[in-house]
Parts: structure tokens; C-alpha cells; sequence
């Protein structure tokens, strides 16, 4: 099959890429099926969490129906079972991100509680009071709030990477604000809020050449994007399963081994220990050293499914299809000319905010629900994103690969239907 044109038009894709068959992939997607106030559904939230493949579903059924049991514990038939699919699951994601080892994958729920487990872990370790820590201005709440608490209690300083109007760092700012002060950057691959794609592995080569280690929050990337964490060279990588068609509950941290060693433990209990006394207690090997308690067992399973899903269609056919979407949907609402895009970085991926006139965004989303149409409204977890731009909120549009153009037209319609509302 021959790429189409738009496939061949994203930045760092290969020429090659085939397109993917998108019918035949919502067929997989038992909810994408159902209808809403008697329309089909258009699940236009997938920055806010995805739909589930069957065999997601399936793997989630089988843990449970199939050989469960709690793992890294017992002798037994099942749990051995257990432990070999959960353990699996890990080789699965160190694969889907190209980390050198398993011991480098840590299991946790979700994306926040992997940079709560790093600003409290790292932070605790090898941050002293006058640090200063380096974020950007489009971070999600997850990738602000926890380097607050840390440095609230250990006097650290909060700095932010400042943006331009269309959501794009200022990436000459970038390098002056790397200072001998500055012990760690924490950066989101891809905003939420307005979709801008951050040039993380140009950032983290500048914190590098300063001997700084830097964290991806790749909650939004991960799911739409290639991602090579060898190639990227960051330091720390999360995301969570539920946004990349996998189980809630569960999520990744990934740590360079040289630092994973060396961090203290983030929580203490059953698993994460070598032997215990009452005088000392000796931790156990990394990953496990952060897992402590019965893991997400099941969910770790699902998300080991979901990863040979995405991967089974391609990562670079998932960003090119969206890439289509994205460039089709900025379209169609521009024929509106009270519609106003917020966010116009240069490189973006499928996230559409925008405003409608003096419209509030939580009327857009409430007309478009009665028109079936899923979408965000509010300030998507990025009140800092909202302030630098001067507004309270935006209605979000967020594409997945099982998204049509077909739907795209019917987010128009919807579209012309608030401004029949409320002319
Ligand atoms: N953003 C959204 O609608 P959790 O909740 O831990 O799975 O993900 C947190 C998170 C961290 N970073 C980024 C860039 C994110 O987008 C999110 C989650 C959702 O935009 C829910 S607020």
C-alpha cells in the first residue's frame, strides 16, 4: 500500500508508514459501538482516558478466570502462573519503550503516583534547600504539584520554562535557566491542554551537557508517539495504562538502573524487602524495592495486552492517522469563524482546543453530549496553561487511532448546532 501524503508529511516519521485500516480496528472496540441520547457515540476524550480493545478485555477476563493468584509469593501452580504473565507484562513495556532492562520498569497506578514516587524518592535523596527545580508552563497538575510538596518541605525553588501564545516553549530561555542551582527538569513530552510537542530530546541533551537528570512526563506521548527512551536519553519516563488502551490502576515508571539503585524507597511493606527485623530491615532488588504490596496484578496483565495491540498496528501508523485527524479537525472548525483555536503550536499532535465565541466551554461540551459527541471542557488539569493564556477553560477535542474524519464532520455539525443555540 502506497503511504498516503499525510502519513509522509509528520515530522520524524518513517516515509514508509502504512496507513492504518481504521474500520476494521473500531471493530475491536466494543464500546465504540454503543450510542448515546440515540446517536452513535464520538469518543472524542482520549487524552482524558482511552476505550479498551477485546483483547485487552480478554487478558483482563483470563488474569482473573483463567490463573489468578498473588504473585513473587507462592509455590504454587497459579501463582507461579501469575507471577510468570505479570513479570511478562514488564519485559513487554521495557520493550514498547526500548529501556535496556526490566529492572528499570517499575509498576505503579498511574502516571501522577510515578512523579510523586520520584519528586519523594530522588527528591528526598539528592536535593538540598536553594535547589531549584525546572519544569515547563504547560505542565498537567501531575508534573507541578509533586515537586511543590517535595520542595516545600526541603526549600527548593520552582522554576518555569515560560511559553509564547501559540503554547511553545521558549526554548532560547531554556538554556540560560539551566543554572549551577538547577538539580533537576521535569518536562511533558506532549501538553493535554493545547497538544504541543515539546523537542524533549534536544532539552534533555542541554540539561545533560550540565550533568542534570530529567524526567518525561509522557502521560500524553506514550500512547500516540513513538518512544525510545535509550534514544531520548531522559533520566525518568512515566505514563499510565488507562490512556494507552489499557486497565486503570495501572502505571509505568521507567528509571535509568544508576538511579533506581540509589533512591531510597518510596513506600515500605510486603515485597519490596530482602529481610526484615525488628532492628533493620534490608530492601529488596529494583523494580521491587518500589513495589511494595499486592500489585495491580491484572491490570499489569492488561496492559502487557494493550502494548501488543498498539504495537501490533504500529506506533508510527497511530501518529500519522492522528496526525491526519488533527490536521482535518483544525480544518473543519476553522470554517467557523467564531470558532478560536487555542494552542497553534508548529508541532502538535491530536489534541484540538478551542473557544466558541463568548460561549463557556461547559456549554459546548453539554450540546455536543446531546449530539452524542464526547469531549472535555475545563481547564484539563492545567490551571497554569490556562492563566498564561488568559482564560478560565477550553472544550478539548483529543483523537486516538479508532477515530474516523467521518466523526470529525459530525464534531462540525455539532459545532453549527451551539452556534444555532446561541445565536
Ligand atoms: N490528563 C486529561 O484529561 P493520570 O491521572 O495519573 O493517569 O495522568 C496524569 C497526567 C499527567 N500528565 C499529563 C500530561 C496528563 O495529561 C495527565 C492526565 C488527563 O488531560 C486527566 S486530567
Amino acid at each position: 500500500m502506497v503511504p498516503s501524503e499525510s502519513a509522509l508529511a509528520v515530522p520524524g516519521l518513517d516515509a514508509n508508514t502504512i496507513p492504518l485500516d481504521v474500520y476494521r480496528i473500531r471493530e475491536d472496540f466494543p464500546l465504540l459501538k454503543r450510542e448515546v441520547h440515540g446517536k452513535p457515540l464520538v469518543y472524542l476524550d482520549n487524552a482524558a482516558t482511552t476505550q479498551k480493545p477485546q483483547a485487552v478485555l480478554d487478558a483482563l477476563m483470563e488474569a482473573y478466570s483463567g490463573y489468578y493468584s498473588n504473585i513473587h509469593r507462592g509455590v504454587h501452580w497459579l501463582s507461579q502462573q501469575a507471577t510468570t504473565a505479570h513479570e511478562q507484562a514488564r519485559r513487554k513495556v521495557k520493550e514498547f519503550l526500548n529501556a535496556r532492562h526490566e529492572r528499570e520498569i517499575v509498576f505503579t497506578r498511574n502516571a501522577t503516583e510515578s512523579i510523586n514516587l520520584v519528586a519523594s524518592s530522588y527528591g528526598r535523596a539528592f536535593l538540598r534547600e536553594g535547589d531549584e527545580i525546572l519544569i515547563s508552563a504547560l505542565e498537567h497538575h501531575a508534573n507541578i504539584v509533586p515537586w511543590q510538596l517535595i520542595g516545600e518541605e526541603k526549600g527548593l525553588k520552582l522554576r518555569v520554562i515560560p511559553m509564547n501564545d501559540a503554547g511553545e516553549l521558549l526554548l532560547d530561555e531554556y538554556p540560560r535557566m539551566l543554572t549551577e542551582k538547577t538539580k533537576f527538569v521535569a518536562l511533558s513530552h506532549l501538553s493535554n491542554a493545547l497538544g504541543t510537542i515539546n523537542p524533549v530530546k534536544e532539552m534533555i541533551r542541554q540539561a545533560h551537557e550540565r550533568g542534570i537528570p530529567v524526567l518525561v512526563d509522557g502521560a500524553q506521548s506514550a500512547p500516540h508517539l513513538k518512544v525510545d527512551v535509550r534514544d531520548l536519553d531522559c533520566d525518568f519516563f512515566v505514563f499510565s495504562g488507562h490512556k494507552l488502551f489499557g486497565p486503570t490502576g495501572i502505571g509505568v515508571l521507567f528509571g535509568k538502573e544508576k538511579w533506581l539503585d540509589r533512591m531510597p524507597p518510596y513506600q515500605g511493606g510486603g515485597d519490596m524487602i530482602h529481610y526484615v527485623s525488628f532492628e533493620k530491615t534490608y530492601f529488596n532488588e529494583i523494580p521491587y524495592k518500589f513495589e511494595a504490596g499486592t500489585p495491580h496484578i491484572a491490570g499489569a496483565i492488561g496492559l502487557g495486552a494493550a502494548i501488543d495491540y498498539v504495537r501490533a498496528i504500529g506506533m508510527d501508523a497511530i501518529a500519522a492517522h492522528e496526525h491526519e485527524l488533527l490536521e482535518y479537525a483544525t480544518q473543519v472548525v476553522s470554517q467557523y469563524p467564531e470558532v478560536r483555536i487555542v494552542g497553534t503550536a508548529k508541532n502538535k499532535a491530536g489534541v484540538l482546543s478551542f473557544l466558541i465565541g463568548e460561549i463557556h466551554p461547559h456549554d459546548i461540551g453539554t450540546i455536543l453530549d446531546q449530539e452524542g459527541v464526547a469531549i472535555r471542557t475545563g481547564h484539563h488539569c492545567a490551571q497554569p496553561v490556562m492563566d498564561r493564556l488568559g482564560i478560565p477553560a477550553t472544550a478539548r477535542a483529543s483523537f486516538a487511532f479508532y477515530n474516523t474524519k467521518e466523526e470529525i464532520d459530525i464534531l462540525g455539525k455539532s459545532i453549527q448546532k451551539v452556534l444555532e443555540v446561541f445565536r
